[in-house]
């Protein structure tokens, strides 16, 4: 769909740039749909099947790692290290880190001990939670005492809780054998470049050996560090995931080398996430007016590289607190006074009870997809469209149309269903009625969809989606997504080949730039 570009109103202004960047993505390597080698990749949804055990073992519960983990598994930040050692301009230092976080500030800043009882109370509530990260809201390798403090108190109370660590790298040489030594398995290295010209453009000052350091020396320095770090963790078996934000005209191009240069080095994954800017946010790039990538063109780079490296398509930028599934926010529950009060049983028997429950429904999902996969088989189309789906987890249409605060985007093709993306909208019910403006937002965002699948959906946003091009879909409530969408397909494909309905190539769509304020 991405070949027949269609501009429409809302993105006209960046048409020549959009049209521009998508000719030398797609002179790089292959076109939007058609995922690059088309090899498994983890980002989308990997199985046992394709890799070692032993990676398996590291990502099948990880939600940030493994695309099928996000619908069953949580994570919680602990917001243990407030420092940073370099300056981003897409960085307010009031708002918490924009590398693993959304541009909002933290709740509370935590000392470890408050830190290690945190996350026993959210394991106690959330068995589902299985992963801890620390991701700011500065730079948790800037404190490393109150970094490895709070993992030794987890690893101790809470074993079964695998440890998650993100950082922009410029310590990450120095620490390296620390992080081994804690059994931390999953290490996010944020890396936007490897030209320091590119870097001068993003990095105003790093702080280096007791002074600070400006411009492209700045950036060779974190640049090199970067690299060092990631080839040292590799070399000792440590999965790495590398953070890229995507700016356009300043390192969208450069991204691809980016892409090269880190697969080179052994990372496992890579997760290019739009430049979230807005004048609000009091960072460099917001006031100076820069502009985050639209939806088609941030896809199409992901799948650009695709063919390269495995690309998490999942992220939802969540803050230095977040806690709960990746794209819901339960920290308000567990806020440190309310902690106080928690009865706390940690029982990992109960946990691992529940988890395998989790797995049960999980492999469920997994034969029913394969088998409505056997029907498409022999299916010759080039036809590719995009749908969205309201849920809330365990990979089923369980969301009304109203209540939902984001979209998962489905690329469905006679080769299935794969997951592409999502998109954070603001709530259309608001309490006993819709809100029209919430509704145009919404049909902002999903523009590029050929349908929204949805448990529920009321009269009115029906008719407006019907108008706008986008097929309301309520007959799978409740069933499995990919399923769903399969079968879905398969249908679509018929009307098709009948002549009921004509195949229509969509336009692009909005990635809601203030999306990760609390609404
Ligand atoms: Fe946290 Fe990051 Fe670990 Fe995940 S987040 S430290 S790897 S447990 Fe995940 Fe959030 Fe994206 Fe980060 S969705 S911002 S990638
Ligand atoms: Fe902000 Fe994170 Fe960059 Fe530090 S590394 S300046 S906290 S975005």
């Amino acid at each position: 769909m991405e070949e027949a570009f269609q501009p429409n109103e809302f993105e006209a202004a960046n048409a020549d740039q959009l049209g521009d960047l998508l000719q030398k993505i797609a002179d790089h390597k292959g076109c939007g749909t058609s995922g690059g080698s088309g090899k498994a990749s983890c980002g989308t949804s990997a199985g046992p099947a394709d890799m070692a055990p032993e990676v398996w073992e590291k990502v099948k519960n990880h939600p940030c790692y493994s695309e099928e983990a996000h619908h069953h598994y949580a994570r919680m930040h602990v917001a243990v290290a407030p420092a940073c050692n370099i300056q981003c301009n897409y960085c307010n230092r009031k708002y918490d880190c924009a590398n693993e976080s959304r541009p909002g500030v933290v709740s509370e800043k935590l000392t470890p001990e408050q830190a290690a009882k945190k996350v026993l109370a959210v394991a106690s509530t959330i068995p589902q939670m299985t992963v801890l990260g620390i991701a700011g809201p500065g730079d948790p390798l800037a404190n490393p005492a109150k970094t490895f403090k709070t993992f030794e108190l987890i690893s101790k109370t809470a074993p079964d809780i695998k440890l998650c660590l993100s950082t922009n790298g410029l310590a990450l040489p120095d620490h390296v054998d620390t992080i081994a030594s804690f059994n931390v398995d999953h290490v996010t290295i944020t890396i936007n470049m490897t030209d320091p010209q590119v870097g001068a453009e993003i990095y105003p000052w790093i702080f280096w050996k007791n002074k600070r350091v400006t411009g492209v020396e700045a950036a060779k320095i974190l640049t090199d560090r970067q690299l060092q770090g990631l080839e040292m963790l590799t070399e000792r078996g440590i999965l790495c995931k590398v953070n890229s934000v995507m700016i356009p005209g300043i390192n969208d191009q450069h991204l691809v080398e980016v892409n090269k240069a880190v697969k080179s080095r052994g990372a496992f994954l890579h997760n290019i996430m739009p430049l979230i800017s807005a004048p609000e946010h009091g960072t460099v790039f917001g006031l100076n007016g820069q502009r985050g990538p639209s939806a088609q063109e941030l896809k199409a780079l992901q799948d650009s590289c695709e063919g390269e490296m495995n690309m998490m398509r999942h992220c939802r930028q969540c803050r230095a607190d977040a806690v709960g599934l990746l794209g819901e926010d339960r920290s308000a529950e567990f806020t440190t006074d309310k902690i106080m009060e928690m009865e706390v049983k940690y029982d990992i028997d109960a946990r691992q009870a529940y988890q395998n429950k989790v797995e049960e429904e999980r492999m469920a999902k997994v034969e029913a997809k394969n088998a409505e996969l056997q029907t498409l088989a022999g299916e010759a189309s080039d036809v590719c469209i995009l749908i969205a789906v309201a849920t809330k987890g365990s990979g089923r249409v369980n969301e009304h149309f109203g209540h939902a605060k984001e979209f998962q985007i489905y690329e469905l093709s006679t080769k299935g269903a794969k997951f592409v993306g999502h998109r954070r909208v603001d709530l259309y019910c608001q309490g006993g009625y819709g809100d029209d403006d919430s509704l145009e937002t919404v049909i902002r965002a999903i523009n590029d969809c050929a349908a929204v699948f949805v448990a529920k959906i009321g009269g009115c946003p029906k008719d407006s989606l019907i108008a706008a091009g986008i097929e309301p879909v309520d007959q799978y409530a409740f069933e499995f997504i990919e399923q769903s969408a399969i079968a879905y397909f398969k249908d679509y494909l018929g009307r098709v080949n009948r002549g009921e309905i004509q195949h229509v190539v969509r336009g692009d769509a909005d990635i809601r730039q203030g999306a990760f304020i609390e609404v």
